[in-house]
């Protein structure tokens, strides 16, 4: 098992979230990644495999806007973290606005995502430390790798941010592997918020396999995805599957649902899969409302074992800072197993 980490991801660390009405301590933090290394303990380092990877999935204008948006937004006057504050509607002109405030709506969704000056760095080397992983594993050195990213990605589609999420780490990591001949390629999103973004950029696509187990949209965020009724568009009908769970679920009614998951997932052929892992299932999360035990984590990583499949695992949420890390480190342990 490779454990790929790089500390250039601590750069990103905005102040304050919008959340439920009230500003918040940001709950996306350098802690958290500090957790998961002390509790993993040695790392690998990141290589740098360039923008190629991630400019396959994002859009140009898209990457162009993340780098330089902390610093247009100094340029106009304001202190600390750009953020968002107006959304174009869906349908709306496609203007080319020029002014960061109308750029942070046109490639945002929410108010809770703030660019801060370290984010360009901490989200490109976010992305790097997934494709490393995905090397490892292209390479044979290992057939189970974990990418310790930070930021996390799952919410960010081709041109938008949020969630969180910059660069969309999970979705990088499975174009470049179908890229290199790895396919057929699935991406499994077991965060505790539906994968918006994983599942936009491969939405109209026939040869991706997307797949997301979450807490229900009618409840939870982001609220307008991860509906049972999305299931693919065009070429791409049939290959999403969402398995919406309500609050309050735990790891007995949850197997259940991974089941489902594992066989969509042997039915698609698949020789690689890409996990989305949240640690927000933990029962301790406080915006989140499964009740996963710390033990749990093991048997979740322990079924997805027993898949027998090729697992590039890349890090998503999961909020309760000091249980963190002895989470992961569960999931982990299980993750040995099959290999
Ligand atoms: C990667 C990831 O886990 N992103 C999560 C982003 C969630 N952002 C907004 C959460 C709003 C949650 N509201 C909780 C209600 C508490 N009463
Ligand atoms: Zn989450």
């Amino acid at each position: 098992m490779t454990i790929v980490f790089d500390p250039r991801q601590l750069a990103h660390a905005p102040v304050r979230e919008l959340h439920n009405g009230d500003w918040i301590a940001y709950n996306e933090c350098p802690a958290r990644a500090e957790s998961i290394v002390a509790a993993l303990g040695a790392t690998t380092c990141a290589r740098d495999l360039g923008m190629t990877p991630l400019a396959a999935v994002h859009d140009p204008d898209y990457l162009a806007f993340l780098r330089v948006a902390h610093s247009d937004w100094i340029a106009a006057g304001r202190q600390g973290d750009a953020i968002g504050y107006t959304w174009p509607v869906v349908g709306r002109r496609a203007l080319d606005l020029t002014r960061i405030d109308a750029r942070l709506g046109r490639y945002s969704y929410d108010a809770g995502t703030p660019i801060a000056a370290g984010t360009w760095e901490a989200a490109y080397w976010s992305a790097q430390t997934a494709l490393t992983a995905l090397d490892e594993v292209a390479a044979g050195a290992t057939r189970r790798a974990f990418a310790l990213c930070r930021p996390p990605g799952h919410h960010a589609g081709r041109d938008y941010l949020g969630g969180y999420c910059y660069l969309n780490n999970a979705a990088i990591v499975a174009a470049e592997a179908r890229r290199r001949g790895l396919g057929p390629v699935a991406i499994l999103d077991v965060d505790y918020h539906h994968g918006n973004g994983t599942q936009d950029i491969f939405y109209a696509d026939g040869e991706m396999l997307f797949v997301s187990i979450h807490a229900d949209p009618v409840t939870d965020y982001p609220f307008y995805w991860g509906h049972a009724d999305e299931i693919g568009a065009g070429a791409g009908r049939g290959a999403t599957l969402n398995l919406p769970l309500p609050r309050g679920t735990g790891w007995t009614s949850y197997e259940p649902a991974l089941d489902r998951a594992l066989e969509a997932i042997a039915r698609y052929g698949t020789r690689l899969l890409v996990l989305s892992l949240g640690a927000d299932l933990y029962a301790g999360d406080p915006i989140s409302y499964f009740t996963f035990a710390r033990d749990d984590f093991t048997a979740l990583a322990a079924r997805l074992a027993a898949s027998g499949l090729a697992i590039v695992t890349v890090m998503e949420g999961g909020y309760a800072t000091a249980a963190l890390g002895d989470n992961v480190a569960a999931f982990v342990a299980g993750l040995h197993g099959g290999e």
